[in-house]
């Protein structure tokens, strides 16, 4: 009988966080890494609550993956996303089920399109992870996922992830829905953490940065009434965030910090594109992007 081979593609973050999660109750998968090294075990550490696993998995790159790929969870970034699966297409198989993990839209919609012989699926996810080490992932937030068919009705593909998996995992029939909440949180704090290189609680100063924010707050709600997608709530939504993480760092502001690509084009040049289709003026996000690309923050 024929069981099911998993795969991890992207060995960062929230690749070593999925691949440990499945290890720990039993699916092994395989962990897809860039090219480079040679097929080899290697010793996966998962770190919580200052608490350390370990488990032994197979790393490899996409040219030497030797069985076909029948569930697949791509934990790329959002640029390197679809060349990432471009690079193992060949050993998809044709009941593959792909599941991206991707922040920001735009990308996953791109997959749904090149890979349509295939059941795609998106997750949203407020996990929070980092590398302490190659291999040797903290889980250092505790949050949940939901995970949904990008095109289709297939409930089932992932069903061992929704009951007693280390993470929580829920399954959403509307997940663009989903990832349109994310993504409408996300464009209001992300980018504006970035450039005034500050806490997310920071925006809410009383002064220039939460001005700022409430007009990218009521340029997005509208965006989202434009798509016909609940609106009224935003206000609060992006409040509430700013507050419970107010110590963090967000992902965008880490990555310009370290002056990595950000995934703004995902976030904010997503929602741009969407309100340009839609003809709703977005000044204060337009401005926001000018002034993060003339800090040199893409
Ligand atoms: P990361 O940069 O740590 O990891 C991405 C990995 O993908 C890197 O190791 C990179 O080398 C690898 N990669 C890129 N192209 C590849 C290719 N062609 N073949 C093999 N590997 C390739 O990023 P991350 O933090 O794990 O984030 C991944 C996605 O998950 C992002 O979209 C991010 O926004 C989202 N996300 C992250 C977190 C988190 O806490 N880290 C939480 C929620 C969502
Ligand atoms: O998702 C986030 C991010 O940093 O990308 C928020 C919610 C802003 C938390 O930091």
């Amino acid at each position: 009988m024929h069981c099911d081979n998993w795969f991890v593609l992207g060995a960062g973050s929230m690749g070593c966080l999925w691949a440990a999660s499945l290890a720990s109750i039993g699916i092994t998968p395989r962990l897809i890494v860039r090219a480079g090294g040679d097929q080899q075990r290697v010793a996966l550490r998962l770190t919580v609550a200052g608490q350390t696993q370990q488990f032994s998995v197979e790393a490899v790159c996409a040219r030497l993956i030797n069985a076909p790929v029948d569930r697949l969870i791509v934990c790329t970034k959002a640029r390197d996303t679809l060349a990432a699966l471009h690079s193992i297409e060949p050993f998809l198989s044709d009941n593959c089920h792909i599941l991206l993990l991707q922040n920001g839209m735009g990308s996953q919609e791109m997959v749904a399109k090149m890979f349509s012989n295939h059941t795609v699926w998106a997750a949203s996810s407020t996990d929070g992870a980092y590398l302490m080490a190659p291999f040797h992932v903290c889980h250092a937030g505790l949050g949940e996922t939901w995970i949904g068919p990008l095109t289709g009705t297939v409930t089932d593909g992932f069903d061992e992830l929704l009951d007693n998996f280390r993470l929580t995992v829920r399954y959403h029939a509307d997940i663009e829905q989903k990832l349109w909440e994310k993504l409408a949180v996300n464009c209001c704090i992300n980018g504006l953490t970035a450039l005034f290189d500050c806490r997310n609680g920071e925006l809410l100063d009383g002064d220039v940065k939460q001005s700022w924010l409430d007009k990218l707050v009521d340029e997005t709600a509208l965006v989202l009434q434009g798509m016909g997608l609940p609106a009224t709530s935003l206000h609060d939504r992006v409040y509430g965030v700013c507050q419970i993480t107010a110590d963090n760092i967000s992902s965008t502001c880490q990555d310009a910090r370290l002056g990595r690509a950000t995934e703004l084009p995902f976030i904010n040049g997503f929602l741009i594109d969407k309100a340009a289709a839609l003809t709703i003026p977005v000044p204060h996000h337009r401005t926001l992007m000018a002034q993060l690309e003339a800090a040199g923050i893409h």
